[in-house]
């Protein structure tokens, strides 16, 4: 469905085999060098996700290539079969054009929920590039809200978010306001890899040269 300018979500869009892969490759990511952590944030609050970088460490509100708020050391790269993926779900969401064929995202921001996991809203506004975030889900259900450019309050939609679902925002949706809400525990099938919990990557193009 296309729930606004820019949005296109396709449920059910990755395979079991490649929510296995990714869900292994995630379990990896998490052990480090920077390990999975609750992203603190500058004014003292903490976030109930947890949270690994590939290829840029995003720290609120900027990314850098090392961890300084965590362990100091340089993130995991960014791997090309990740941004080959990237491609093809963007060809796959807007239709295939130079465009698509173009794009590089360059940093993931792998999130794990467990069941009492929320994220505010928010807008992601710390790349330097308006090119489209990709979002694919693995494991429980969350409701995933969307909003609008102005102001994190109405309008907005809630999308349920299911095991294997890809999301893109682009165009007019890249800066919208957005979260989760609630997830749905044991909502997930065992067999992607993911016991329990929600695990979202996204893929993003920041807009940083080294
Ligand atoms: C809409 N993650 O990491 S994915 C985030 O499910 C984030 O973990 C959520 O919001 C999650 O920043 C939502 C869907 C998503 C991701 C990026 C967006 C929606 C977006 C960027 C712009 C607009
Ligand atoms: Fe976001």
């Amino acid at each position: 469905s296309r729930p606004a300018p820019g949005a296109v979500h396709l449920p059910g869009w990755l395979g079991m085999d490649e929510q296995r892969r990714l869900a292994t490759a995630c379990r990896e990511w998490a052990a480090g060098p920077v390990p999975l952590r609750h992203t603190r944030l500058p004014r003292g609050g903490v976030m109930s996700v947890r949270t690994v970088c590939l290829g840029w460490h995003w720290q609120p509100y900027r990314y850098t290539r090392t961890a300084d708020d965590v362990n100091g050391r340089r993130v995991a790269g960014f791997p090309g079969w990740l941004a080959e993926f990237g491609r093809r779900a963007l060809g796959d969401a807007y239709g295939e054009s130079e465009a698509t064929r173009q794009y590089a995202p360059d940093t993931a921001l792998v999130n794990f929920y467990d069941g009492s996991a929320r994220m505010g809203m928010h807008q992601d506004k710390d790349e330097k590039s308006a090119e489209p975030v990709v979002s694919l889900s693995i494991g429980d259900s969350c409701v995933f809200r969307f909003g609008n450019t102005a102001s994190r309050g109405r309008p907005y939609t809630d999308i349920e978010l299911a095991s294997g679902d890809l999301f893109v925002f682009g165009g007019p949706s890249r800066f919208a306001y957005h979260g989760v809400t609630k997830v749905f525990p044991g909502t997930g099938d065992p067999a992607t890899g993911m016991a329990s919990g929600r695990l979202n990557l996204t893929l993003r193009v920041t807009g940083l040269a080294d």
